[in-house]
């Protein structure tokens, strides 16, 4: 069953969704370890997970293709310290920053953070791309099928609307 409680009250729980990104080095196995260390990291527990998907790449350089997936935390932590934890699993993963939208071992993007929403340029909350990205809305929607962008909308309508010239295909369920 699905539910979701609004943050804002301390000690409440927060649902996460956390899209999870690679294109270097077993982009699969990082993918799928992340996955399996996700809800620990946040102190919390994995609502859900979803299959892997090979994904073109969408701005930047020339680069591989990425292995793409979503996660759904319930975590009491705040979303500034959910990021920070997320920094620190990309960093474990040998993650190095030099390019914008560059090749990456491990990205870990705060979605949504329940009903939160912030424009902090530190963590914006919803993810300001995520609703034009199928490499995150597919993932979502598999293991969601109410999923919700606050402010947005409904992820079935957005992924109903189709991509752009954007490649994504089933790699492991
Ligand atoms: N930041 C702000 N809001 C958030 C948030 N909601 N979640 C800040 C995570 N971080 C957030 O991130 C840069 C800064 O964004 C952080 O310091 C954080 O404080 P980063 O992970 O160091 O760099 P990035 O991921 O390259 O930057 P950005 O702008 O978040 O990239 P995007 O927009 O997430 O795009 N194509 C495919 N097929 N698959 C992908 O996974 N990923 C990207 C990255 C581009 N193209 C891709 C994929
Ligand atoms: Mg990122």
């Amino acid at each position: 069953m699905w539910w979701r409680v609004c943050a804002g009250n301390s000690g409440s729980t927060v649902e996460y969704v956390v899209a999870v990104g690679a294109n270097l080095g077993n982009a699969a196995q990082v993918v799928n370890e992340a996955l399996a260390n996700v809800a620990e990291k946040l102190d919390g527990s994995l609502v859900g997970r979803s299959s892997l998907f090979r994904t073109a790449p969408v701005g930047g350089p020339d680069q591989p293709d990425f292995v793409n997936a979503v996660a759904i935390v319930n975590s009491e932590l705040e979303p500034r310290n959910v990021l920070t934890r997320l920094q620190a699993m990309e960093n474990d993963a040998g993650r190095i920053r030099d390019v914008r939208w560059g090749p990456r071992t491990l990205d870990l993007d705060v979605i949504v953070a329940g009903q939160v929403v912030s424009d902090d340029p530190v963590l914006t909350i919803p993810h300001p791309r995520a609703h034009e990205r199928a490499f995150v809305l597919v993932p979502w929607l598999e293991i969601d099928p109410s999923a919700q962008i606050p402010g947005v909308g409904s992820v079935r309508d957005l992924v109903d609307a189709g991509f752009d010239q954007q490649d994504i295909t089933l790699v492991e369920s």
